[in-house]
């Protein structure tokens, strides 16, 4: 049966990836995002399927309006994937900007928790519903100026479990996707402010994920028999791995 699937940060990375994989088996995706070019571009590349909306999940008002704002037939939100995510800078905390730090908790965190909040209610109404949200390996790994971005998707995760405790019993899931190193994608680009030799920097010499492996894990996880929860999914390239922890000798 198909599905429709809300997608946010939609027309890049891993959203746009997304959208292609669920359209491609027949689901309908409202892509949300706020470039309403590349918006256009990704309608017109998968057609009738996808339901292009401008939306920045940073607008309060916007998101709160969103169930009612949908075409009718578009309303019956089955999945929502809260994708739209950043990381800003990589130098210390001491050294790291404010605003940085502001933007990372608008987007990753309240940005999810209010589309989550407008979301949430017609999904128990309906005893129909999946949540999954991208958070990160660094939810759980710490790494030298990971600080606020770490900590943000560590709220993503936490978030996610919680959300299970309240839903527990209904036909409403909740999965906390957590990738690791995944290339391709702006995601560095604009960690560093647009400087793309940095950005290159951080895959040189290794095979990362694509934004397809991460599409490809929400679309199977969507697709599982529906008493089937993903509580967490925690994913990284054979390259990489977690630890060792470090000891500082002078
Ligand atoms: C992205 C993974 O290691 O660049 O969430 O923070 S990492």
């Amino acid at each position: 049966m198909a599905l429709t699937i809300l997608v946010t940060g939609a027309t890049a990375g891993f959203g746009a990836a997304m959208a292609r994989r669920f359209v491609r088996d027949g689901h309908r995706v409202i892509a949300a995002a706020r470039r309403t070019d590349r918006l256009q571009a990704l309608h017109a590349e998968l057609g009738a399927a996808v339901l292009p909306l401008a939306l920045d999940v940073t607008d309060e008002a916007a998101v709160a309006a969103l169930p009612d704002s949908l075409p009718p037939e578009w309303r019956d939100v089955d999945v929502l994937i809260n994708n739209a995510g950043l990381a800003l800078g990589l130098d210390p905390a001491h050294k790291a900007r404010l605003a940085d730090w502001d933007q990372m908790v608008a987007v990753n965190v309240s940005g999810m928790m209010h589309m989550t909040h407008a979301l949430l209610p017609g999904m128990v109404a309906r005893n129909r519903g999946h949540i999954v949200n991208i958070s990160s390996t660094a939810a759980i790994y710490p790494y030298p100026g990971g600080h606020v971005y770490g900590a943000s998707k560590a709220c993503v995760t936490q978030f996610s479990l919680n959300l299970r405790a309240d839903v527990v019993g209904l036909s409403v899931r909740v999965t906390d996707l957590e990738p690791g190193l995944v290339g391709g994608t702006e995601f560095s680009v604009n960690r560093f402010g647009g400087d793309t030799t940095r950005a290159r920097a951080v895959y040189a010499g290794t095979v990362p994920l694509t934004a397809d492996d991460i599409a490809e894990a929400a679309f199977w996880v969507v697709n599982l028999p529906s008493h089937m929860n993903v509580n967490r999914m925690e994913i990284m390239p054979t390259c990489q791995a977690p630890g060792p922890l470090v000891i500082k000798r002078s």
